[in-house]
């Protein structure tokens, strides 16, 4: 098959970039922004990541496999004329502003998260019906957008004329840019026939895969700041270089998680096996639902560190129950849960690198209730 990624120099789109080419011709299509976005926010990744050329050029040296590298802007004009002479048979949409705290920094970044999310899916969307050829889109979501209310969360497929929706309640700008996106979706594969699988994962941990460890030049991003790091990388980093970990509030939230290579596994099984006509066909994509303060005693006893409970910046409930189910299981099983072995393993990755951790952005700008 022929696939293009877009958001491909990510930290989910570049493992799964390398995974996917073993098996398929794959473009990426990238615009840079998120390098840039480390220089807005005064941080950078853990671990030295390549300029994305040198990292395509990588991987041609280690596999023999030619990956095709655009850097292009998803919103512009130019995406469709670029996708005619690509003539994807799939593309996989992570090219998005992708952060639930940058998403609440400020009045600007609302604005920017929602107008760049909506603006860049309804483009692709476009390109998509100019295409001659049929091509499957696969969207990422996040299980955020539910909300965390007590009621079950299951995933299902939403035919064309179903005008039921699913239960919406989003936390952030961000997520509520994920249910923008869900309706755009919706929208364009009633109307146009577009096939779109959307993917609702939780919270993502974990760096490297089989393939972006085969050489250093190939090593994934690794986030951790107060921003942009999700709560089990920070943990991980913040234990790795002896900080307390920022437990916010009471830290009874439940959650959903999934490892970087499971969430590969996932996307790779949804590109190989493209939903059947003119439908959103929607999965959740999780592992495990634990409660922040287990998995922050698990991190502290690993590695000495104090929990720090922190006021909490965000407008959230501290203790919720969260049920949910996925019907991707019965295709893809999660091989990779948060227990100790594994996060022992992925707290040695974090040591290797932690004198280059930027230790003063740990703490997070985004408050909630800004105006
Ligand atoms: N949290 C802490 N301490 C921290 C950071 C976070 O206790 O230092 C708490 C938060 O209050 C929250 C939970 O951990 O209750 C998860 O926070 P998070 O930042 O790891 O994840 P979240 O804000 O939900 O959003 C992130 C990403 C977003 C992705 C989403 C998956 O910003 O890209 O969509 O994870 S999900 O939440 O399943 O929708």
């Amino acid at each position: 098959m022929n696939v293009t990624i877009i958001g491909g120099d990510g930290f989910i789109g570049w493992p799964l970039a390398l995974r996917l080419s073993r098996d398929h011709q794959v473009t990426i299509i990238d615009n840079l922004s998120r390098r840039r976005l480390d220089k807005e926010l005064e941080t950078q990744s853990l671990t030295p990541i390549a300029l994305t050329p040198e990292r395509a050029e990588a991987w041609k040296k280690h596999s023999a496999i030619n990956i095709n590298f655009v850097e292009l802007d998803a919103q512009s004009p130019a995406l469709v004329d670029l996708l005619r002479t690509i003539t994807p048979d799939a593309i996989v949409h992570l090219g998005e502003v992708r952060s639930a705290p940058y998403s609440m920094l400020s009045s600007n970044h609302r604005t920017q998260t929602v107008t760049q999310n909506i603006s860049t899916t309804q483009n692709i969307l476009e390109a998509i019906i100019q295409l001659s050829q049929k091509c499957h889109l696969i969207h990422i979501g996040f299980m955020g957008v539910y909300g965390y209310s007590s009621t079950e969360v299951v995933d299902e497929r939403v035919s064309p004329q179903d005008t039921a929706l699913f239960r919406f309640d989003p936390g952030s700008v961000y997520h509520l840019s994920k249910v923008l996106d869900h309706h755009l979706l919706r929208f364009y594969a009633k109307n146009w026939g577009i096939g779109c699988t959307e993917l609702h994962q939780g919270i993502v941990w974990g760096t490297q895969t089989s393939e972006t460890l085969m050489a250093p030049q190939l090593v994934n991003r690794y986030d951790y700041d107060g921003e942009y790091g999700t709560v089990v990388n920070r943990f991980l980093v913040q234990a790795a270089t002896g900080h307390p970990l920022t437990l916010y509030g009471k830290g009874h939230q439940q959650r959903a998680f999934l490892h970087l290579c499971d969430a590969v596994r996932c996307i790779e099984w949804c590109v190989a096996n493209p939903s059947a006509g003119a439908a959103v066909r929607v999965f959740n994509q999780f592992s495990e639902i634990p409660c922040l303060s287990e998995l922050a005693d698990m991190i502290a006893q690993l590695s000495d560190a104090r929990i720090e409970h922190v006021p909490n910046p965000r407008e959230e409930d501290e203790a919720n129950i969260l049920r949910a189910t996925s019907s991707l299981w019965s295709h893809v099983k999660p091989a990779i849960h948060l227990k100790t072995e594994t996060l022992e393993a992925e707290l040695a990755f974090a040591r290797s690198f932690a004198d280059s951790a930027v230790t003063k952005t740990f703490r997070t700008k985004a408050l909630w209730k800004k105006i």
